[in-house]
């Protein structure tokens, strides 16, 4: 059972009366004193919210030839529009420029103060689009998702055992430039910090699939658990080697893992007896299409793999 803000606040009351939970601790991290504590439920992620950061995108992509792509204006403009989110929580934001094809990239990296600087726990997402649309779930759903998951953790003032760091990646589309880009950049000492990278990139397709990805067991289990709470099955994302941002990482030998809701093949019988939606239909028809628009969401989808990614931070931070 989720629990919302207001009993979840209530329990943590509750618990600090009794003693079982320490105060002032928002994630109560185990200690040598507290061996067995455990971290606080993660905050419900409001897809209200995580669906307005796509009506923005829609926006910058209407204003500026209606892509989001590297080298347009429509990438920089989305950078800025995150970056801004993220400076007013809290963060410590940089822009790392990189050139390819010819023009050049941005990398955004956001750092939440705090927590053991040596074991980073970090959060993706591709913030670029094709240059034949706006790119909404491909990949606004990711970025937005993580946005507003680093925004609430700034809500939620939450105090993780882990250093938490967020990135928005350019030029994925080009063969997953920046995010590479990104880990050649890190020296090995820095390289060697990141305890794990979570890859989010098409979470919200209309005809939705529920794919964890199945390369580092530990995070895959916390992914599949959580849907497992929620009654809803998954499957091992299969199609993905090398297909999105964490091939980076992988490479690189850091510990990944993700979600993913499909793109252009067709969902099976089986797939939509147990999903529903529609059996003989890609899982987004749009992908990489003009049509990959704010209407090409479904919203259980988003709401579900937004709150997958808050709870993976609280757990794989604590
Ligand atoms: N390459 C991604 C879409 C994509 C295709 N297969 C997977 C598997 C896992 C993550 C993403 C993808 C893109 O077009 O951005
Ligand atoms: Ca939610
Ligand atoms: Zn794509
Ligand atoms: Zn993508």
């Amino acid at each position: 059972m989720k629990l919302s803000a207001p009993i979840r606040t209530l329990t943590a009351a509750a618990l600090l009366t009794t003693g079982l939970l320490a105060a002032p601790m928002a994630s109560a991290a185990p200690t040598p004193e507290r061996p067995g504590a455990a971290a606080l439920a993660a905050p419900d992620i409001p897809v209200a919210d995580v669906k307005a950061h796509l009506s923005e995108l829609q926006s910058i992509a209407d204003a500026n030839g209606g892509n989001r792509a590297h080298g347009e204006p429509g990438y920089k403009a989305s950078i800025d529009y995150i970056k801004a989110k993220l400076d007013a929580a809290g963060f410590t934001t940089s822009v790392k420029e990189f050139t390819t094809g010819g023009s050049t990239g941005y990398n955004l990296v956001a750092d939440w103060p705090g927590g053991d600087e040596g074991q980073v726990l970090m959060a993706g997402a591709h913030l670029d689009s094709v240059d034949s649309g706006p790119g909404i779930n491909d990949n606004g759903s990711g970025s937005a998702a993580v946005l507003e998951t680093a925004l609430a953790v700034s809500r939620e003032q939450l105090k993780p055992a882990k250093h938490l760091r967020f990135a928005w990646w350019g030029a994925e589309e080009l063969g997953l430039v920046g995010s590479q880009n990104y880990v050649d950049s890190l020296p090995e000492d820095e390289r060697s910090k990141i305890s794990g990278y979570l890859n989010f990139d098409m979470i919200g397709s209309p005809n939705p699939g529920y794919f964890v990805y199945d390369d580092d067991p530990a995070i895959e289990k916390v992914f599949k658990d959580y849907f497992a709470g929620l009654n809803v099955q998954t499957e091992i994302e299969t199609e993905g080697d090398g297909r999105s941002d964490h091939a980076s990482f992988l490479d690189a030998g850091i510990p990944v893992g993700g979600l993913f809701t499909g793109a252009g093949n067709s969902k099976s019988s089986a797939q939509a007896e147990k999903w529903g939606g529609t059996a003989g239909e890609a899982f987004d028809r749009c992908y990489h299409s003009s049509c990959d628009t704010t209407k090409n969401i479904d919203e259980t989808a988003l709401d579900r793999n937004s709150d997958a990614i808050a709870h993976a931070i609280w757990e794989l931070s604590s």
